[in-house]
């Protein structure tokens, strides 16, 4: 492989690359090593530890189905706790509605400062009065903190290296003690075709803690087996019913009938972890 050529494995055996026109920025930080390239297909692209976490051309995939499903079946939104999401993209998604103060708690400030850099589109919104911004370990600040939210959002990285702890059932109980009454919190569940088992085990721990625990599904096509997997979850709000009707305005993927859809789950991960292992099904 040409050094010009940047790539993410996903398997030993398989993976997606890039053609680089140049590498902006190369940088071990405290917490991981970050990396970010103009490519010539995806506009920039972001790596942190080799993982792709953004690309200009397809991170709005991923950073409105975060954000808009649980912003829009919130009544009222006020205030939002962002964990992770260090490159503003989860921010400014939560910025397009009229909430009160958004919190942004990320663990690594070199992530902040380069996308600040390299990544206008997404971290224009770090000027926003409402945002504010801690930098501290997500788990710890959750543990700490007396403030509570209308919806939590945890925008992390693969439960691998230093997101592992941000998929963990006791990370869950933290959270949700910072849940006010009729509170929703969104997470990032990873791929369905890489992490099924992982992901099937997490939802027997989330529908035992919230009266609504549900999966939803979505598109990113730079992301590992291109779908990718989110858990809404709530005691009080069915994600499917009383939506706003206040889309914000130039949205590119989510809508009213794509939320509908994206909760439609395909037969795989209707599957109980028991049963999976039962009937030994192969892929995953
Ligand atoms: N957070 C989820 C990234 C997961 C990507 N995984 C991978 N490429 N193996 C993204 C942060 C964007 N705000």
């Amino acid at each position: 492989m040409k050094a010009s050529e940047i790539r993410e494995f996903h398997t030993p055996g398989s993976g997606i690359f890039f053609r680089a026109r140049r590498r902006l920025l190369s940088e071990k930080t405290p917490y991981q090593k970050m990396e970010i390239y103009e490519t010539a297909s995806h506009g920039r692209v972001l790596f942190l530890d080799g993982l792709v976490q953004t690309t200009e051309k397809d991170e709005f995939f991923y950073h409105e189905m975060l954000v808009q499903p649980a912003l829009m079946a919130h009544p009222r939104p006020r205030d939002v706790l962002i964990i992770g999401g260090g490159d503003g993209g989860t921010l400014r998604e939560v910025l397009r509605h009229p909430v009160e103060s958004a919190v942004l708690v990320e663990i690594d400030e070199r992530v902040i400062a380069a996308c600040r850099k390299h990544f206008p589109g997404l971290s224009a919104s770090f000027g926003d009065k409402r945002a504010e911004v801690v930098i501290g370990d997500g788990n710890r600040y959750v543990r700490e903190t007396i403030r509570q939210f209308d919806v939590i959002l945890v925008d992390s990285s693969d439960p691998v290296g230093p997101s592992a702890v941000l998929h963990q059932e006791n990370f869950y109980e933290a959270l949700k003690r910072c849940l006010r009454p009729g509170g929703i919190i969104a997470s990032q569940a990873g791929a369905p075709l890489f992490y099924l088992e992982h992901l099937l085990e997490k939802r027997v721990f989330l529908e035992k803690m919230f009266a609504f625990a549900r999966y939803y599904l979505g598109p990113v096509p730079t992301y590992p087996g291109g779908l990718w997997c989110y858990a809404f979850l709530s005691d009080r709000v069915d994600p499917l019913r009383r939506l706003r009707r206040d889309v914000p305005a130039k949205l590119k993927y989510y809508n009213a009938e794509v939320h509908r859809a994206a909760f439609a789950l395909p037969e795989f991960l209707k599957e109980t972890p028991a049963r999976r292992r039962r009937t030994g099904t192969a892929h995953g």
